[in-house]
């Protein structure tokens, strides 16, 4: 059974992951009116699916620890970018948040001794190194590329192999 806290702190995730969800969404639906960003757009809706899932795995977690999952309300994300840089600026700062907020739940795991809780967040630990690095890699490749135009046509080329470390 989950304590009161414990549920509050995975309520407040639910939250943070429903709006990583609808902010890559934006960034998707940004990206798909521009012209030549085909991959990127691909990128940002798959990662939109991807933080649905986790929303929906913490959701179950909650219900199945004899809790209750509380699907909030949201506001409405950033809609436009002046730029692709730009773009996955935001998209590191959102994902170092949710590092932060994701050591935090862990943090709270180990005080409140919820040992199961502390296993499940691990999924998350371990998701999160690999968001960020991708995260960095990509703004690291748009600081290079600056406004060169084949530069950025290999990037969205790319850019869907990149998420497997490649
Ligand atoms: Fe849910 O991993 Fe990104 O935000």
């Amino acid at each position: 059974m989950l304590s009161k806290t414990m549920q509050e702190a995975l309520n407040r995730q639910v939250l943070m992951e429903a709006q990583s969800s609808q902010a890559y969404l934006a960034m998707a639906s940004w990206a798909e009116i521009q012209p030549g960003l085909k991959g990127v757009t691909e990128f940002f809706f798959k990662h939109s699916d991807e933080e649905r899932m986790h929303m929906l795995k913490l959701v179950h977690y909650i219900n199945e620890r004899g809790g209750f999952a509380v699907i909030p309300s949201l506001e409405q994300p950033v809609l436009t970018f002046v730029s692709l840089k730009k773009a996955f600026e935001e998209l590191l700062k959102h994902e170092l948040a949710v590092s932060n907020s994701i050591n935090e739940l862990v943090d709270i795991s180990l005080k409140e001794k919820d040992y199961a809780t502390h296993n499940f967040l691990q999924w998350y630990v371990t998701e999160q190194m690999e968001e960020e690095r991708l995260a960095r890699e990509c703004n690291d490749k748009l600081e290079m590329i600056g406004d060169d135009k084949s530069g950025l046509y290999l990037f969205d080329r790319d850019i869907m192999s990149m998420e497997n470390g490649g």
